[in-house]
């Protein structure tokens, strides 16, 4: 048995990962279908051991596929994910065009898995940073109760895409050849740089990334009024974000709970020993599937408080990956 699989925005950074983890990942497909903007039709590609064509995503290329796997970017997915569901399949949009939709489950599959099964034909990726942020908050709460969330982030520029990376490669070679520094995806230099400026900012003061995991973090946990505030900083890292937490439960807290809490959770490692400097660092959870805590200690500034630091891949766990055990969550 087999699936037939569409990919949007198949030539993107997350694109490519989707179609390396259908094939790293085993995924039952029978048919894989490669769509993007009419600039990239007509290219051949290699994927799942066969070479494809990619065609231009229209309203109309989606008849007969069972799954559709969005990557594109908002404006798309709002356009093309209705004529997927309506074609017969199951968009799973890693976009932010229906995340708050009520009508539209958003789901990471430890957390809220069941959430997917009432999909009504569009099924939403949570934000990458909401989702690795949530793979340390939400054991937690369940252990505890949260009650309020503080966070910052330090994200990868490969949540910018493909265009974002070059643009940190070429600094870097720029600034190590004495040349000047060139840049069109940041408004400032990202080499060497860390900008508190992830997406558009909007008339609260917060930027839309940040109001993401807000928004995001109450839906996928089940907690309307949750207390959270966060501060989104993009850093000259290649690829994995990295977030750090503080938060306040309902009930006492333990570190060595804590650690118990995030040990026998599915999709996340425990690695914290501080005594051997041992903590989850980008570097290490390129590529890699469970996302990492660490540093988990009692936060000195709560009465039951826990400070606490979640790595993950942005491509595979805030965006290709979990799109994908969206699937195979629907399909097991
Ligand atoms: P293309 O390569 O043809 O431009 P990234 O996030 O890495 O920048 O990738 C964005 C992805 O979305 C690419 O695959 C890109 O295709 C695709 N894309 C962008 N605009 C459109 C569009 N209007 N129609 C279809 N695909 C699009
Ligand atoms: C970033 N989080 O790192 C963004 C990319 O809502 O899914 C993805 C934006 C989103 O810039």
């Amino acid at each position: 048995m087999g699936y037939k699989v569409g990919i949007v925005g198949a030539t993107g950074a997350v694109g490519q990962e989707f179609i390396k983890l259908l094939s790293d990942r085993n995924f039952p497909v029978s048919e894989l279908k490669l769509f993007a903007s009419a600039r990239s039709a007509g290219k051949q590609v290699e994927a799942l051991g066969t070479t494809i064509t990619i065609e231009e995503a229209t309203e109309t290329c989606f008849d007969g596929l069972d799954y559709v796997l969005f990557s594109a970017n908002g404006s798309l997915s709002k356009a093309l994910c209705p004529a997927a569901a309506k074609a017969g399949a199951v968009a799973i949009d890693n976009s932010s065009a229906f995340r708050m939709d009520p009508e539209v489950p958003l789901v990471v599959p430890e957390i809220n898995g069941e959430a997917a099964r009432a999909h009504k034909g569009i099924i939403a990726n949570p934000n990458c940073s909401t989702a690795i942020s949530l793979m340390g908050a939400a054991p937690l709460h369940k252990a505890f109760g949260l009650k309020r969330m503080f966070a910052s982030t330090y994200q990868a520029v490969s949540g910018s895409g493909a265009e974002a990376m070059k643009e940190l490669e070429d600094q870097l070679k720029a600034w190590s050849a004495g040349e000047p520094i060139e840049k069109s995806v940041y408004p400032h230099q990202i080499a060497f740089n860390a900008l508190p400026h992830v997406d558009v900012f909007q008339d609260n003061g917060y930027t839309k990334e940040e109001m993401k995991l807000v928004n995001e973090s109450r839906k996928i946990m089940g907690l309307p009024d949750l207390v959270a505030s966060c501060t989104c900083v993009r850093v000259p890292v290649m690829r994995s974000h990295s977030i750090s937490i503080n938060a306040e439960f309902e009930r006492p807290v333990s570190v060595e709970e804590a650690r118990a809490a995030i040990a026998e959770f599915p999709g996340v490692d425990l690695i914290d020993e501080p005594s051997s400097n041992t903590y989850p660092m980008p570097l290490d959870f390129a590529g890699r599937v469970n996302c990492g805590v660490g540093r988990i200690r009692q936060d000195i500034g709560f009465d039951n408080g826990l400070a606490f630091w979640v790595v993950g891949d942005q491509l595979w766990k805030g965006a290709a990956l979990n799109a994908i055990q969206i699937a195979e969550y629907l399909i097991k």
